[in-house]
């Protein structure tokens, strides 16, 4: 499934103009996206839990993937599919040992060096980037690019997220440098039409699949 991914939509409710993890999780997964990762550094516990279990039960509902960014507890309280971390998180292999089998481990990583870890302590799939310049982010990282996004995709044959600053203009190529699929933000969740820039998305990335991008797998030894 993970293989076979087409759009991964980040729900950030600062970049929404009002609409909370929930409205921008729905109206993402009525244009088609096949992963939801809640992401909230600051959110209280207590108000994200009720939104995280309401996502895993739509994104069930639509066969897509619900993940959690940075926090295993509210991924666990909630019976999400996975938890997503990053470089600076609970450690990887903590994650891992705490996640229960059969759930689902992301690694944000910025290096092939990063993705090669990531791999050896079990991560399911890799998110990798900032492929082009972002303000949404500040990874402290200079856009790793396509060419960055083709050593990665040589050389680890995980499922790749490719992520930061792709628009529906640059998803193609994305695809075609290898990633499985983009996980998107603000080119999604802060326009007015969540739901059609989900599906302009999909599309365009279907498209390039058809195209032969996600065949290409690592260099063969
Ligand atoms: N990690 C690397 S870049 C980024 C994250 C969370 C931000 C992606 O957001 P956008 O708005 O799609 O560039
Ligand atoms: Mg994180």
């Amino acid at each position: 499934m993970l293989g076979s991914l087409h759009l991964c939509v980040i729900t950030d409710p600062k970049l929404a103009s009002g609409r909370d993890h929930v409205a921008i999780a729905a109206a993402a997964l009525a244009g088609g996206a096949d992963m939801i990762q809640l992401r909230d550094k600051a959110g209280d516990l207590r108000e994200l839990l009720p939104q995280a279990r309401a996502i895993q039960a739509l994104c069930r509902s639509h066969g897509a993937i619900f993940i959690v960014n940075d926090r295993l507890d509210l991924a666990l309280a909630a019976g999400a599919d996975g938890v997503h971390v990053g470089q600076e998180d609970l450690p990887a292999e903590a994650a891992r040992r705490l996640l229960p089998p059969g759930r689902i481990l992301g690694v944000s990583t910025h290096t092939l060096e990063q993705a090669e870890a990531a791999r050896l302590t079990g991560a399911d799939y890799i998110g990798f980037g900032p492929m082009f310049p972002t303000w949404t982010k500040d990874t402290g990282y200079t856009p790793r690019g396509l060419e960055g996004l083709r050593d990665v995709r040589a050389a680890i044959s995980l499922p790749i997220l490719a992520i930061g600053g792709i628009t529906l203009e640059t998803v193609e190529g994305v695809i075609a440098a290898g990633a499985t699929a983009p996980a998107v933000i603000s080119a999604i969740v802060a326009v007015p039409d969540i739901a059609g820039a989900a599906a302009a998305f999909r599309e365009r990335v279907a498209a390039a699949k058809a195209l032969g991008g996600a065949s290409r797998g690592p260099k063969v030894a």
